[in-house]
């Protein structure tokens, strides 16, 4: 019973330049651990081969040591390990690929198809139908020739092609690349391995995208998994297994202040954060001084817990009560400067002014509340 390792969109050589460098160049290694943990995988579940679907590297133009501490993650396992270049690593006439292969980094059990081609792997029960990409977008659909391929009777045919499915993902795919809903059935394949779609997504019966093993981006589309696949028997319906891979995991978070409680609410979510948490925060709505106290102090917190944190609170609106201004202890010019803009804000009449008011008492506040922290925090 043939058994596969399903994946794609390793996209190695990413780089994380909207991180820190100390955040970006973890992510980036573990990506290329990533793929340690899929040879690792293969062995112990003992795959007749691993279905890599596009997208192995990240672009083009990635250095020789990085190609080559790839090729290296592959050591773990010695079986088959079946290459497309997606759209990030198109096979052009001077590709990742090319230079890979002049610098001897491609080990033998690597079958790397950089046009289209049958890859027969009779022995092992299977025939691979590969539909690279040979520059960044096509028009046309790269499997059509699927439909008409013979091959031999009795063994698996097996697709592999990186793109996107037409009518099912078309605005938030990467690349135009389109790829016929009904491809698994019209060219009789057994399994269609996919690869672009960085979430894991099933298709149809024997169609799947794996996603990434990796979690790259603020999508909430469920990356970080391989698919382990069995297959009875030729016609026989594919049986997957999602496996996790993931180090890191990616999430975005939204939330909306407008009671004291709503700041608990979040300052809890951020202490439960880990290190391999990767999150997003926007917090709008509107908060009063402890309230924006409390939630910079969770923030500071869960930043040093998380693997990375970038929280945006540029659309939260500090909205001080009386006592906070109070509790400020401005006396002298700056007492009643903030007396000023205070009954400015709720003067009736000119609301342009007093919605100029309320800006200026905010920044204020936030001013003097800054300087009061900074002072406490030497
Ligand atoms: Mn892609």
């Amino acid at each position: 019973m043939p058994r596969f390792l399903h994946t794609a969109d390793w996209q190695i050589g990413r780089q994380y330049v909207q991180f820190p460098p100390e955040d970006g160049a973890l992510l980036a290694e573990a990506r290329l651990e990533a793929v340690a943990t899929l040879a690792r995988l293969a062995t112990e579940h003992a795959v007749d081969a691993v279905l890599v679907a596009g997208d192995v590297f990240d672009a083009q133009a990635v250095s020789a040591r990085t190609i080559r501490r790839l090729f290296a993650q592959l050591s773990g396992y010695a079986g088959p390990w079946l290459m497309i270049p997606g759209n990030h690593d198109a096979a052009l006439a001077e590709s990742v690929w090319t230079s890979a292969m002049r610098i001897g980094a491609l080990p033998p059990n690597v079958h790397l198809a950089l046009e289209p081609a049958v890859l027969d792997f009779a022995s092992l029960g299977f025939v691979a139908l590969a539909a690279p990409l040979t520059q960044r977008h096509t028009y046309n659909d790269l499997t059509e020739w699927f439909d008409a391929a013979q091959t031999q009777p009795g063994l698996l045919r097996i697709g592999l092609a990186h793109g996107c499915v037409q009518g099912l993902l078309d605005e938030a795919i990467d690349s135009p690349n389109p790829i016929g809903a009904d491809r698994a059935r019209s060219a009789r394949l057994d399994y269609l391995a996919l690869g672009d779609w960085h979430g894991c997504r099933q298709v149809d019966e024997r169609t799947w995208y794996s996603g990434t093993p990796e979690a790259d981006r603020f999508r909430d589309n469920d990356p970080g998994f391989a698919l382990l696949v069995d297959i009875e028997a030729s016609g026989r319906a594919p049986v997957v297994t999602r496996i996790e891979t993931g180090r890191f995991r990616w999430r975005t978070r939204e939330a909306v202040v407008s009671v004291a409680s709503d700041v608990e609410r979040i300052a809890g979510e951020l202490a439960g954060v880990q290190a391999s948490d990767v999150l997003s925060l926007q917090v709008s709505g509107q908060v009063d001084l402890p309230g924006l106290v409390r939630l910079r102090d969770a923030i500071g917190l869960a930043e040093a817990g998380a693997r990375h944190l970038q929280a945006d609170l540029s659309a939260l609106r500090l909205v001080p009560t009386a006592e906070d201004i109070a509790e400020l202890d401005a006396d002298g010019y700056l007492g009643e400067l903030i007396a000023e803009l205070r009954d400015a804000q709720s003067a009736k009449g000119d609301a342009a002014a007093a919605a100029v008011a309320a800006q200026a008492l905010e920044l204020l506040a936030t001013f003097l509340l800054e300087g009061r922290t900074a002072v406490a925090d030497p």
